[in-house]
């Protein structure tokens, strides 16, 4: 059998960044970083780091040739610090030595004489102040102002969500070489090549063609290397272009958690409008985003919060408004979800607080509202295929929900120092880059005379399995062994112009320029077959596993002696094909569009235990219906749906930042950041993939499957509230995620005010 990634990471043979051979003549980089969140710098001092033995270079800014500029969306992000410090651990001086130890003993001994500006961490303190990115957004539709008499209870609130550390395996990192031709090949570990390779150009004042991107995989990824991959590649490549050698730079965990952002903590006012029912009339929501100090991918992050606003449900009076808030913390980035989750996590709140003053329970709402076909979302897009009734039923025909209340309900009335609590989690999640520019990708096959494919996209391996689903989508093309394929390593020299893998599209994008790459040969191969065989209409000829079939029968002709016939003939066995997802478009001025090209469904049911003496809790299940059209690979998808649901729990319940006011981060190392462990998991996943669900809008009718199931973790949030509610029934709890043990402990004791 073929090793693929998956073979080989289970082996523990996966080679990384980190494992690359180097060339003898390599150097090693380590990053000088603020400790100080908010200053002028009035004096840089290198001369004891550059009297260290060994020590080769330290570079500042004055020693970048071309633009001292790393922003992507906006331009307002430095390589590195000039005179103004925006934040606790970006970069200021590039330390290059012979080897690692020593670089990084050289930047400590930088010395920074620093004026300190006042610094703010609190996005509302910052919107106050002014210190807004981007345009104000608003998005409406209907009429919520002139709604409100007419519902029969309207609720206010507010509610916040934490950050979240990507905590990916392999830590940031670049190996830049320089080339005869004056350019570099660089070796990064990034979601983007082609931005790594933007990025690159920009800061040596170098064209596209000079700068060589290659990823063999990443160790993780989660969004963290959609755009925070840059800075490093970008400065181990200034080292390269000094020194004329070969430079390696990777973080450590601690300088990773420290200087690399993370998900955008949010802070949001809604106010919902319902029937005595349960039946939603309006909903109007404010997101303050804490952006941090530059704006990253933070415009971006907030469309996408915008527009999934309502998640899962119908709402005809929505008036939705978001804020990139700039603080003075390490620019928030992409993560999973990517300011979904934000959005969902809000108007769950929103439903639970509802729940609560109409006392019945959040399911009902849930359902009451949940979308149909052609019901129109805020930014003007109607609902199409839309599976979430038919989740719906199909979880509620296996579990019944009403049982399931009443058995905690049971197990309440029995037990004093445990509580159960449960929620329902749907989910609705849009699949597309929002920036429509963004959808498309190439690909390039060979098929080489011995009858063995290689092909290469543009998406990168990060251990979600894409170079999988890539191998199986041009297997079904030609009809042949999966074992003939090989997935090529990412090189921006052989796939151009790419997105990065992200927006949970890797293997849409890819996957479909892999399928018309294959196409284009196939139909190649059929006319050669036609000619050997002497048929007139190639349409008669099919290969079904290596066989060429005429009108459905066998012929003699097979895969390999198919193959060598057309080479023979002089037939090109290459083709490049190039993938735009069709009819997908947004207008900005008037916030109306159809930006999604479909969207992906699904339900999650949650049941936990809550220790009421230790404030600990246990997740007893949770039991997941989600639609993925028809799977290209249902064990991979249902990775992805467990490695989404525990990373999502994690984000709702233990994984805390925690600030000083002075912006450093206190939850620096894995001994104070938690992150969901096996015992931790949740003591039953069960996933079940809905059937006869194909998906018109993707490739072999699946569906995008990486973030949707991020959000099923919100569940977790709810299920919990719901157990303390029942220790508790005096007590309307208000609390912002996570929801750590110590926090539901104080909560449960508190006196009610
Ligand atoms: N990245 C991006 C994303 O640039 N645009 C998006 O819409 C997106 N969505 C999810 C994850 N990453
Ligand atoms: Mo992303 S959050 O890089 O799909």
């Amino acid at each position: 059998m073929k090793l693929t990634d998956i073979n080989l990471h289970t082996q523990g043979q996966a080679v990384f960044l980190d494992d690359m051979t180097l060339l003898s003549n390599s150097l090693y980089a380590s990053v000088f970083c603020s400790s100080t969140a908010h200053a002028k710098i009035s004096k840089l001092n290198i001369q004891e780091a550059l009297k260290l033995d060994g020590v080769k270079a330290v570079l500042t800014s004055k020693d970048i040739p071309g633009e001292n500029q790393i922003g992507g969306i906006i331009q307002d992000e430095e390589l590195l610090a000039d005179k103004h410090i925006h934040f606790a651990g970006q970069p200021i001086a590039l330390i290059i030595a012979d080897n690692a130890k020593t670089a990084l003993t050289a930047s400590k001994k930088i010395k920074l004489d620093l004026e300190p500006l006042p610094v703010i961490i609190d996005p509302r303190e910052a919107y106050i102040n002014n210190h807004v990115i981007g345009p104000i957004r608003t998005l409406e539709i209907g009429a919520v102002d002139k709604v409100w008499n007419q519902c029969d209870c309207v609720i206010e609130g507010s509610v916040d969500s934490g950050g979240q550390e990507h905590y990916y395996l392999e830590r940031q990192g670049c190996i830049a070489v320089p080339l005869e031709s004056g350019g570099f090949k660089l070796y990064s570990s990034t979601q983007a090549p082609t931005a790594v390779q933007k990025a690159v150009c920009k800061v040596l004042g170098l064209p596209m063609n000079e700068i060589e991107v290659e990823v063999n995989r990443l160790g993780g990824a989660f969004g963290g290397k959609e755009d925070q991959a840059n800075p490093w590649a970008a400065l181990a490549a200034l080292g390269a272009y000094h020194l004329g050698k070969p430079v390696k730079l990777t973080l450590n965990r601690h300088e990773d958690i420290r200087y690399t952002g993370k998900r955008h903590p949010y802070s949001s006012d809604f106010k919902i409008g319902l029937t005595t029912e349960g039946q939603i009339y309006a909903y109007e929501v404010t997101f303050y985003q804490n952006s941090g100090a530059a704006a990253d991918l933070s415009t971006a992050i907030m469309e996408r919060t915008l527009y999934h606003t309502t998640n899962s449900y119908y709402i005809p009076n929505v008036k939705t408004t978001g804020i990139c808030c700039q603080t003075n913390l390490p620019p928030f980035t992409a993560f999973r979800g990517f300011g979904a989750p934000q959005a969902m996590f809000v108007i769950e709140t929103a439903i639970a607080r509802a729940a609560e003053k109409l006392q019945m329970s959040s399911h009902t709402i849930q359902k009451m509202n949940l979308l149909k076909e052609g019901d129109v979302f805020p930014y003007g897009m109607a609902v199409k295929n839309c599976r979430l009734a038919r989740l719906w039923q199909e979880a509620e025909k296996q579990y019944n929900f009403d049982n399931i209340y009443e058995q905690c309900r049971q197990f309440n009335k029995e037990n004093k120092a445990y509580k159960k609590g449960v929620a329902v989690m749907p989910v609705s999640f849009g699949v597309s880059f929002t920036n429509t520019m963004m959808n498309q990708a190439g690909a390039l096959v060979h098929v080489y005379s011995d009858g063995s494919v290689g092909v290469s996209t543009g998406a990168i391996e990060m251990g979600q399995g894409v170079n999988m689903k890539m191998i199986l989508i041009a297997a079904r093309v030609f009809s042949i062994s999966s074992d003939r394929i090989k997935v090529e390593n990412t090189n921006t020299t052989r796939v151009a112009n790419t997105s990065p893998t992200a927006a949970s599209s890797g293997a849409d994008l890819n996957g479909q320029a892999v399928f018309l790459a294959c196409g284009n040969i196939l139909e190649r191969l059929k006319r050669v077959a036609a000619n050997e065989l002497s048929i007139n209409d190639i349409n008669e000829i099919e290969i079904k596993d290596e066989v060429v079939c005429v009108n459905n029968q066998k012929t003699d002709l097979n895969w390999l002696n198919l193959i060598l016939k057309a080479f023979q003939a002089r037939t090109n066995l290459s083709s490049q094909a190039h993938y735009a997802t069709p009819s997908i478009h947004y207008d900005k001025t008037i916030e109306k569009g159809e930006p999604f090209r479909y969207h992906a469904y699904g339900i999650a049911i949650t049941q936990v235990t809550l220790d009421c003496i230790r404030g600990t809790y246990d997740i007893d299940f949770v039991k997941i219906f989600h639609d993925v059209g028809k799977s290209i690979n249902p064990l991979i998808d249902q990775g992805q749906i467990e490695g989404g649901l525990l990373q999502g729990i994690g984000w709702m319940t233990i994984e805390e930042l925690l600030y000083h006011d002075d912006g450093q981060l206190i939850t620096n190392n894995s001994s104070t950041y938690k992150i969901p462990d096996i015992k931790f998991t949740p003591q039953e996943v069960e996933v079940h993939l809905l059937t006869q669900a194909e998906n018109p809008y993707a490739v072999l009718n699946s569906k995008a499957i990486g973030e949707p199931p991020f959000m099923y973790g919100i569940g977790c949030y709810f299920a919990i509230i719901n157990a303390m509610q029942a220790f508790r029934p005096d007590m309307a709890f208000r609390i912002s995620s996570p929801l750590t043990p110590e926090k539901v402990l104080t909560e449960l004791y508190k006196s009610k005010s």
